[in-house]
């Protein structure tokens, strides 16, 4: 298999990265939540050079057999503490919150959920103190591989994970899991079950949807040898012992084949959805201000779809 995650960034290009960044920021609106902020964001972001261009446009067109991007050596700044509250985002745009909006809006339009993060477009992942154990992004135990939003119908296409601290012991990774390095190692039969709506997928709290509202869903989609997949190992249950178990063998598979990525700072994981999962191992918070600290994007490929779930210029899903 092809190493196909990595693209790093010439010390020109990100000189010419922070430039575009600094513009975007430097002119009002500084709000990344305002509209006009995010056409300016669009509108920048074809400003970036030219092989950071080709590469994302490749990318958006075949994720590899990684199913991401791990673009490196990009501009942050990490000039104030880390935060400390759960449910942080970024609303005032700095250089990192630029960055991450600039990069993703090569691939298609930034989206975020009214329910989850108040909406921002650009959140923030960070430890949370009393919330170590919880599987969200608020923790610090090991976080289970999953995709984004698994139980949501308009559920992102792309995840970006830009990191702006690394934690102090640096162990904490990125687990990153491509359904395509995991799918020919599954028995037929295995596969059979999966395709079939026999899965449930719990809704977190904060989405009010009542969890018996769940509807049967299946966990592979479209081409068996090279399907989409949809399953939080948290979140998702078989219906029927044999839907369990063939869960459980898409655990093993897709765990055998998991790559750990220790993010640095200026690292930018973008994750294809759609096909990749996405988890991390433990790592020891100090809540001193220097915990990791990573600025978080959601993609949607056609923003058309979502129209019913969001006003006309709109980028927040009810
Ligand atoms: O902390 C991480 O590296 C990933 C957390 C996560 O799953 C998320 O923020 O969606
Ligand atoms: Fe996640």
């Amino acid at each position: 298999m092809t190493d196909d995650l990595e693209f790093r960034v010439t010390d020109a290009e990100r000189s010419r990265i922070e430039a575009v960044a600094r513009a975007l920021i430097g002119s009002p609106p500084r709000l990344i939540d305002d509209v006009d902020w995010v056409d300016d964001c669009r509108a920048c972001s074809a400003e970036l050079p030219v092989r950071v261009r080709r590469r994302l446009r490749e990318f958006a067109h075949d994720p590899g057999d990684s199913g991401a991007l791990l673009v490196r050596n990009l501009p942050v700044a990490a000039d104030r503490p880390t935060p400390t509250e759960f449910g942080s985002v970024e609303r005032v745009a700095t250089v990192g919150a630029a960055v991450i909006g600039l990069l993703s809006m090569q691939l298609g339009e930034l989206i975020a959920y009214r329910n989850e993060k108040s909406g921002a477009l650009v959140q923030n992942v960070v430890p949370v103190p009393g919330k170590e154990e919880q599987q969200s992004n608020a923790g610090s135990a090991r976080l289970a591989m999953h995709i984004e939003n698994a139980f949501h119908p308009r559920r992102p296409d792309y995840v970006g994970l830009l990191c702006v601290r690394a934690d102090h012991e640096r162990i904490a990774g990125l687990l990153l899991s491509c359904v395509r390095k995991a799918v020919g190692t599954l028995p037929e039969d295995v596969r059979a079950v999966l395709a079939e709506p026999r899965f449930v997928t719990q809704p977190p709290p904060s989405f009010g949807m009542g969890a018996d509202q769940a509807p049967l869903h299946a966990v592979f989609t479209g081409e068996p040898s090279d399907p989409d997949v949809q399953v939080d190992f948290h979140a998702t249950h078989g219906d029927d012992d044999e839907a369990k178990n063939a869960l459980e063998a898409l655990h093993d598979a897709i765990t055998a084949v998991a790559q750990t990525l220790p993010l640095e700072p200026g690292d930018l994981a973008l994750v294809d959805n759609r096909m990749t999962l996405h988890g991390r191992t433990f790592f020891t918070p100090r809540y001193d201000g220097e915990d990791r600290w990573l600025h978080r994007t959601f993609v949607h490929l056609d923003h058309r779809r979502s129209r019913a779930s969001r006003t006309r210029t709109g980028h927040v899903l009810a």
